[in-house]
C-alpha cells in the first residue's frame, strides 16, 4: 500500500510536471531525492519524452534519467536549461530553500543557476509550518566543502552563530565522512530557526568562507513550489 508521505510526493510531482513541461521545451534539469522519482516517471510516461534531453544533478539523478528511458545530456553541454525540477529539505515562506539533505548540493545549484525555470517538489512535511528554514529541518544547513578546510570551517560556522555543526558521517563511527559526487565533504550546521530576511545574509557569509565550494541554501532561485498536501491536494506557491 502507498504511504501518504509517497503519495504526496507522486501526486506534487505529476502536478508539477503537467502544469510546466510546454510541449516547445528541449533541456530539461532533473533534481535528486525520492520526490524527483516521480517527475522523471511522469516525464517518461510522455509520448513525445524523446524530445527532451535531460542534465542530471548527481549519480543518482542520472540513473533516474536512464531508468525512465530519457535521453542524457550534461550540463557541459546544454547550459541553457528551459526548467529544473527538484526536491527540498525545507520550504520558506519567501520560497527559499534548503538542499542539500542527499549531498548533492553543489550540481544542484548549478544545474538551478542555468535554468529559467527552477520548480521546488514536495510533501507536506517539507513547508515550514513558521514560514522560517531550520524548524522541521533540524539537521541542519548543508554545507559542501574542500576535506582539508573543515577544521577551519567549523570553527567558523560556530563564530557565525551554529549552535552544531558537523562533518556528515556515512552513519557510523567506522564509515567515516561522507564523500560527495564531486570528492568534497558536507558539513551540517544547525543556526535554529532563520527568519527569511536573514537568509540571503547567512548565505552569503558562509559562502565567501575559504574552502567553502557552495551553501544548501537556495535563495531567490525558486520560482514555484508544488507540495502534496495531506488531504490529498496539491498545494502551490509562487
Ligand atoms: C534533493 O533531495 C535535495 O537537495 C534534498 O536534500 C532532497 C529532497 O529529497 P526528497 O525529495 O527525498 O525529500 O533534492
Amino acid at each position: 500500500m502507498t504511504s501518504l508521505v509517497e503519495q504526496s510526493k507522486k501526486s506534487a510531482a505529476y502536478q508539477a510536471v503537467d502544469d510546466n513541461l510546454k510541449p516547445s521545451y528541449k533541456i530539461i534539469g532533473i533534481g535528486s531525492g525520492s520526490t524527483v522519482v516521480y517527475v522523471a516517471e511522469r516525464i517518461g510516461q510522455l509520448s513525445n519524452k524523446s524530445q527532451f534531453t535531460c542534465i542530471p544533478t548527481g549519480f543518482q539523478s542520472k540513473q533516474l534519467i536512464l531508468s525512465n528511458g530519457l535521453k542524457l545530456g550534461s550540463i557541459e553541454e546544454f547550459p541553457n536549461i528551459d526548467i529544473t525540477f527538484d526536491g527540498a529539505d525545507e520550504i520558506d515562506s519567501d520560497l527559499n530553500v534548503i538542499k542539500g539533505g542527499g549531498a548533492c548540493l553543489m550540481q544542484e545549484k548549478l544545474v538551478a543557476s542555468c535554468s529559467k525555470k527552477f520548480i521546488i517538489v514536495a510533501d507536506f512535511r517539507k513547508k515550514s509550518p513558521t514560514g522560517q528554514l531550520g524548524v522541521n529541518w533540524r539537521k541542519g544547513v548543508p554545507i559542501e566543502i574542500i576535506p582539508a578546510s573543515y577544521t577551519k570551517i567549523l570553527k567558523e560556522l560556530k563564530e557565525f552563530g551554529a549552535v552544531k555543526a558537523e562533518v556528515r558521517s556515512g552513519g557510523s563511527a567506522k564509515a567515516g565522512p561522507v564523500i560527495t559526487d564531486n570528492g568534497m565533504f558536507i558539513i551540517d550546521a544547525d543556526f535554529g530557526a532563520i527568519p527569511p530576511a536573514e537568509v540571503s545574509k547567512l548565505h552569503n557569509k558562509i559562502k565567501f568562507l575559504t574552502g567553502v565550494v557552495d551553501v544548501g541554501l537556495f535563495v531567490n532561485m525558486v520560482e514555484k513550489t508544488y507540495i502534496g498536501e495531506e488531504n490529498g491536494s496539491v498545494s502551490t506557491m509562487g
